[in-house]
């Protein structure tokens, strides 16, 4: 394919990605549902953090998990075993979600069943910043353990997010310190809400499920 042929055939594919975002969002707001995506490095702890949420809300509240990995349905067992449903979509080797592919397992079940819904998407601050999946809060995961420039390094999946967590701050001491990134991520987007957390022992989860707008969990 010429090659300007395969930019107007990649544009193409973001215009109707987005359309297809848009359409979830309406479908969510119109039934007073709740759908974050969260994004973050790989390892960074986006799983144990859902498994955290979904053992706090899923006594009072129906949750929906589409867990997004290149290969196997570890992460969507995990979360399973909490209390919330969910669903592993395998990309293959994509290296993120599509409002498409969210769309196809929407599909597959009555929004109205489920109250509030997450989708983890596959491990890495690149290409998930770049696909609108039809949350109403963008939230990127990165752990202490991945170096203090992390966060400098991936300015552009920052700047689109809504919250940044900071997880892994169980292991605060002298080999790794919140602070720079908590600073850089405050620094990235003016009014980005940054917490620190540690999926591990329940630090911030509290303040992350009420920063999400969750009511009573
Ligand atoms: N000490 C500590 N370990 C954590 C924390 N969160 C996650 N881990 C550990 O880090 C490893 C990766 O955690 P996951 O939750 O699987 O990370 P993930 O972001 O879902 O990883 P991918 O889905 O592979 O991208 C596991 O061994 C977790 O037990 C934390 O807050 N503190
Ligand atoms: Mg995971």
């Amino acid at each position: 394919m010429a090659k300007e042929k395969k930019i107007v055939v990649k544009k193409q594919a973001y215009i109707v990605n987005d359309e297809i975002a848009d359409q979830i969002r309406a479908k969510m707001e119109e039934k007073n549902k709740l759908f974050f995506n969260i994004m973050g490095s790989i390892g960074a702890g986006k799983t144990l953090l859902l498994e955290r949420i979904a053992e706090r809300l899923s006594s009072k509240y129906r949750v929906f998990v589409i867990n997004g990995d290149v290969a196997t349905t570890i992460d969507a067992d995990r979360i399973a075993r909490q209390g919330a449903t969910t669903v592993q979509i395998n990309t293959g080797g994509g290296c993120h979600l599509t409002a498409k592919l969210i769309l196809s397992e929407l599909d597959k079940i009555d929004v109205d069943n489920y109250d509030i819904f997450f989708a983890e998407n596959v491990g890495n601050l690149i290409c998930p910043s770049s696909w609108d999946i039809g949350a109403q809060l963008n939230i990127v995961v990165v752990s202490i353990t991945e170096g203090e420039y992390v966060i400098k390094k991936h300015p552009i999946i920052f700047k689109g997010a809504d919250i940044a967590i900071i997880n892994k701050c169980d292991l605060e001491g002298s080999d790794f310190d919140s602070k720079v990134l908590r600073e850089d991520a405050a620094k990235i987007k003016s009014g980005m809400k940054v917490i620190c957390t540690s999926a591990k022992s329940g630090l911030g989860v509290d303040e992350f499920i009420s920063t999400l707008g969750i009511k009573n969990p």
